[in-house]
């Protein structure tokens, strides 16, 4: 689905732009500085095949894309812009205009909460400076992307977790993020339960996802009814994401319904996928990989904040 391809790519973007720190990453989940992410991937030339893309933040800025060719990533320091997503912004991954390339956004979040895109031209990302919010994920909010109203066009979730736990949308209207405090809804990953987004049922509306991991260990997902996200405390798996694993989410099965995995890291690098059913993840301690995302790697997809 459209998130499965999101959730795909920043790994690449990521491991480079994290790999001097990760020697000195915790075995708990280590964001990078600024904020985490959620995990990103596109298909920025819009021929079905996902990308990936790379970002330096800092004051270089520069953003870099290697398309897959279908059997390999071609190209060496193709700049598609070179300033977006500065200093410790976190970019995310969509296609915000629909016209079917994949887009990238940019979250200041803190005081100015700005969000800015950059639309894809086929070759490289048009725009700079260019505001979709001027106000959306203040502070330390935890931002995510998805196609929560099923138009075609991704639009923007912030995630203020702690003990308020409000999720608020902004929806894309192909040229801005439309809406300011529009809750949809006002109990959803609670304290520090990492969350995330997709299309848990299936109906191409994207839905919420929260793990609670420690020794509870629960995950509750709240479906989009396009409008707001229903359900609270609607438990779809008991014991998944254990202590500080990294879980994720993606279309793993392949049958139009996103799963959910977890990847155990250390040295047992254990991978486990729970499938969606499409009203609750199937299957407890079904191992995918046995060797994967070792020691302190940075797994994607997979939730770091
Ligand atoms: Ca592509
Ligand atoms: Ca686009
Ligand atoms: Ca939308
Ligand atoms: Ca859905």
């Amino acid at each position: 689905m459209e998130k499965n391809r999101r959730l795909l790519a920043l790994a690449a973007a990521t491991a480079i732009t994290m790999a001097a720190q990760i020697t000195t990453l915790p075995a708990a989940a280590a964001p990078p500085a600024g904020g985490g992410f959620s995990g990103v991937a596109g298909d920025f030339n819009g021929d079905g095949r996902d990308d990936i893309v790379t970002f330096t933040r800092g004051p270089a800025a520069d953003v870099y894309v290697a398309l897959s060719t279908g059997s390999s990533f071609s190209g060496t320091g193709w700049k598609w812009h070179d300033f977006f997503a500065v200093g410790a912004e976190t970019p995310l991954v969509g296609d915000f205009n629909g016209d079917g390339k994949d887009d990238i956004a940019t979250f200041t979040r803190g005081a100015a909460a700005d969000v800015y895109v950059a639309l894809s031209t086929g070759s490289s990302f048009s725009g700079t400076g260019w505001k979709w919010h001027d106000f959306f994920a203040v502070g330390a909010e935890t931002p995510a992307v998805g196609d929560f109203n099923g138009d075609g066009k991704d639009d923007i979730a912030t995630f203020t977790r702690g003990a308020a736990a409000d999720v608020y949308v902004a929806v894309s209207t192909g040229s801005s993020f439309s809406g300011t405090g529009v809750k949809w809804h006002d109990y959803f990953a609670v304290g520090t339960e990492l969350a995330s987004v997709g299309d848990f049922n299936g109906d191409r509306k994207d839905d919420i996802v929260t793990f609670t991991r420690g020794a509870p260990a629960d995950v509750y997902v709240a479906l989009s009814r396009g409008s707001y996200f229903a359900g609270t405390g609607v438990k779809w798996h008991d014991y998944f994401a254990v202590g500080t694993e990294i879980p994720g989410t993606g279309d793993f099965t392949g049958d139009g319904r996103d799963d959910i995995a977890t990847f155990t890291r250390g040295a047992a690098a254990d991978v486990y996928v729970a499938r969606s059913t499409g009203v609750a993840f199937f299957g407890t301690g079904v191992k995918w990989h046995d060797f994967f995302a070792v020691g302190s790697e940075i797994p994607q997809p997979g939730i770091l904040w």
